[in-house]
C-alpha cells in the first residue's frame, strides 16, 4: 500500500464497445491489486457523446484518483499493460474502443515526453473528463481554475451521470 511518499494521480477511463463498464471495473480492480497503487476514489459512470470523431457510439467515462509510489512512466506502462490484458485493440485515433485509460494528472508533474504529456494536454476541452473529475475533486487546481469552474464554463451538454461510486468494485 503506497504510503507517505506516494503521489496522487488522476486517471481518465472510457470505452464505447463491448462492455466498457465491466472493462473499466476490471481495470481499476487490477490496478488496486498492484502493491504500489491504491485506488482512492472513483467517480460515477457517465454516458457521454463521442468527442472528436462523432459517428461512433456514446462512451461511458469515469475518473479515478489513485495513490502510487510508481513513477509517471511506470504508471503509464501499467495502464497500457492493463488495457492490453483486457484485450483492447488499438485502431484508429479517437475511434471506438473497449477501454482507454489515460493519466490526466500526476501530482504536480509537468512533462512532455513520448506518449506521456502531463497534465493531459486536451483534458480542459473535454467535458467527458471534467464532469467525472469535478465530481471527485471539485477544488483541484487546473491551470488556475478549479475543476468545478472549468466544468461550469465548458458546460456538459449531452452528458448523463449514471451509477454511483461503487460500480467498479464487483465483477459483472
Ligand atoms: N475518447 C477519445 C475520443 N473521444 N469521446 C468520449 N465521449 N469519451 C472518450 O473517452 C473519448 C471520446 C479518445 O481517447
Ligand atoms: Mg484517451
Ligand atoms: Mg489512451
Amino acid at each position: 500500500m503506497p504510503g507517505r511518499n506516494s503521489v496522487r494521480a488522476f486517471l481518465g477511463l472510457g470505452g464505447n464497445i463491448g462492455d466498457p463498464a465491466a472493462a473499466m471495473g476490471a481495470a481499476l480492480r487490477s490496478l488496486n491489486d498492484h502493491p504500489s497503487v491504491a485506488v482512492a476514489a472513483v467517480s460515477s459512470l457517465y454516458r457521454t457523446p463521442p468527442w472528436g470523431k462523432t459517428d461512433q457510439p456514446d462512451f461511458l467515462n469515469a475518473v479515478a484518483a489513485v495513490d502510487t509510489t510508481l513513477s509517471a512512466r511506470e504508471l503509464l506502462d501499467l495502464c497500457l499493460e492493463t488495457e492490453r490484458a483486457l484485450k483492447r485493440v488499438r485502431a484508429e485515433r479517437w475511434g471506438p474502443r473497449l477501454i482507454d485509460m489515460d493519466i490526466l494528472i500526476f501530482g504536480n508533474a509537468e512533462m512532455d515526453e513520448d506518449g506521456l504529456q502531463l497534465p493531459h494536454p486536451r483534458m480542459l476541452d473535454r467535458a467527458f473528463v471534467l464532469a467525472p473529475l469535478a465530481e471527485i475533486a471539485p477544488s483541484l487546481d487546473l491551470a488556475g481554475l478549479t475543476a468545478a469552474e472549468r466544468l461550469e464554463s465548458l458546460g456538459q451538454a449531452g452528458i448523463v451521470r449514471l451509477d454511483g461510486c461503487e460500480w467498479w468494485k464487483s465483477a459483472g
